[in-house]
């Protein structure tokens, strides 16, 4: 199938989307599960919320291209679920919070900075082509920012922290790097020191 928009650098569309992540998928138990966003809140305090009130939450639409560090590119994803907007604005982040670290079971974790988590297309994703997500690709809840290289795209969300300084998440600790910008080819930490082409 034809693909009218370019792709980012090195990129390659698959005929199938890889499931790709480190370590097991964890076991959805909706009763235990919740969702908690700490760190600097404006109120200081820290908010949780279980699994019938995230899925009463508004849902809205996100379609876009999901691109992968491995260099493989999904096209024109349709992905739905609650805009990081809406949790901005349901827990407001602080006024000097700068980002955030989502995380998730078993401790994988990624950072972002506060204007890439509040892009209009970053979206806690419940649903993909119109199902539920399977538990591989993140179910209950997964982190979708599609702008960035599918690392930051954190499947199986149980926490949103919000950060004052920046801090590295899981891959960002182990060389790869802390914007991941896929037009700017941003693969690895060691681009941080290069000066801007
Ligand atoms: N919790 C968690 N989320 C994760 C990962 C992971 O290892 N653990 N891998 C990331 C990577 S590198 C990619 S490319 C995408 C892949 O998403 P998919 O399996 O739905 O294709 O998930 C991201 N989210
Ligand atoms: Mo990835």
């Amino acid at each position: 199938m034809a693909h009218e928009e370019p792709l980012p650098p090195g990129q390659y569309v698959p005929r199938s989307w890889p499931v790709l992540h480190y370590g097991p998928v964890p076991r959805f138990r909706p009763e235990r599960w919740d969702l908690l966003v700490h760190g600097a809140t404006a109120s200081g305090g820290e908010h949780r919320w279980t699994w019938p009130e995230v899925e009463a939450m508004p849902r809205d639409p996100v379609v876009a291209d999901f691109h992968c560090v491995t260099k493989f590119t999904i096209t024109g994803v349709r992905w739905e679920g609650i805009l990081a907007t809406t949790v901005a604005e349901l827990v407001p982040p602080a006024g000097d919070a700068t980002h955030v670290m989502i995380w998730a079971d078993y401790g994988y974790s990624a950072n972002l900075r506060m204007s890439d988590f509040l892009a209009d297309t970053s979206v806690l994703a419940t649903h993909r082509d119109g199902e539920p997500l399977s538990a591989e690709h993140g179910a209950p809840v997964r982190m979708v920012v599609p702008h960035l290289y599918g690392w930051k795209s954190v499947k199986w969300v149980r926490a949103i922290e919000y950060l004052v300084a920046n801090r590295r998440g899981f891959w960002e600790e182990r060389g790869y790097h802390n914007v991941a910008d896929p037009w700017l080819e941003q693969r690895y930490s060691y681009q941080e020191e290069a000066p801007p082409v």
